[in-house]
């Protein structure tokens, strides 16, 4: 197994193994190196639905997501979809997945199944870089804050996706959801401490309004990408990508309209989240 990172501070690819066939100490050195880089590329890989559930189910607990249209056939996999007549896609802005949870989930491993003839990338953010590269005043600003999240704006009838042509896709139109979690967190196994905000989810700083919490919040957003610690996946068939949610942002390039694309994703369970 052959291990070279993408960027200077986000992203690792992985060769010389099939993740269809690891043994448990490539699997533990997988994980660590998801944890650690924020996203693992793994190319030419031989990943049927079933060889993707059962991955799974060896990395640990499986989330069913609220929202995405599922796979029939196979109900742990969420189709993250686009028709060739649609325009609007699914993440196609800066966010992390799930941190409207108490419990978010730990992140995804998602599978190209088709792909437009160009574009289509998903670009990742690494959050420990990030934190680390923020001003010394800033961050002794979000010290012990804690931050308020939701994704009802997104994904309720009357949110955001709603109002596309992505809405009549989505389930969940009625769920709730809000949670509390740190702005700066330390990653559960590798002890790193990474900004935990995102402009996707995040409505407020605790005990400050949102209009008292934007300027802070959007100070943090701007600080937190730089070239180098931004990756760009190009997907490929056989391109497989896992990423931790708690480690990364990421976002999905939709610049193919015209053609469609469809990502097979499964969504591991995570932990809740502590400074
Ligand atoms: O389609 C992609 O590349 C990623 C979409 C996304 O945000 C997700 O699956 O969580
Ligand atoms: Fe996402």
């Amino acid at each position: 197994m052959d291990m070279t990172p993408l960027a200077p501070k986000c992203g690792v690819e992985i060769a010389g193994i099939q993740l269809a066939e690891t043994d448990g100490a490539q699997l533990e050195a997988v994980k660590q190196a998801v944890y650690e880089h924020g996203v693992g590329l793994f190319r030419q890989q031989e990943f049927s639905p079933e060889d993707h559930i059962a991955f799974a189910k060896r990395w640990g607990g499986i989330d069913i997501n609220n929202y995405f249209p599922l796979n029939d056939a196979y109900p742990e996999i969420a189709l993250v979809r686009k028709r060739a007549d649609q325009a609007m896609n699914i993440g196609g802005a800066w966010h992390t997945d799930h941190s409207y949870d108490q419990v978010p989930a730990m992140g995804s491993i998602l599978v190209a199944r088709e792909l437009p003839p160009s574009g289509g990338d998903t670009l990742y953010a690494h959050m420990g870089a990030a934190y680390d590269s923020l001003p010394d005043d800033l961050k002794e600003e979000i010290e012990g804050l804690e931050a308020f999240h939701s994704a009802d704006h997104v994904y309720k009838e009357d949110g955001l996706y709603a109002q596309t042509d992505m809405g009549g896709d989505l389930r969940g139109q009625d769920l709730e959801t809000g949670a509390t979690h740190p702005v700066v967190i330390r990653h559960p196994e590798t002890g790193r401490k990474l900004l935990y905000v995102n402009s996707a989810f995040t409505i407020h700083i605790v005990g400050r309004t949102r209009e008292e919490s934007l300027p802070l919040l959007q100070r943090l957003y701007a600080a937190a990408l730089n070239d180098e610690n931004q990756y760009c996946v190009q997907w490929q068939p056989g391109s497989v990508a896992i990423w931790d949610n708690r480690t990364t942002w990421h976002n999905a390039v939709n610049d193919y309209q015209g053609h469609a694309r469809e990502m097979h994703r499964i969504t591991l369970s995570g932990e809740a989240l502590a400074v």
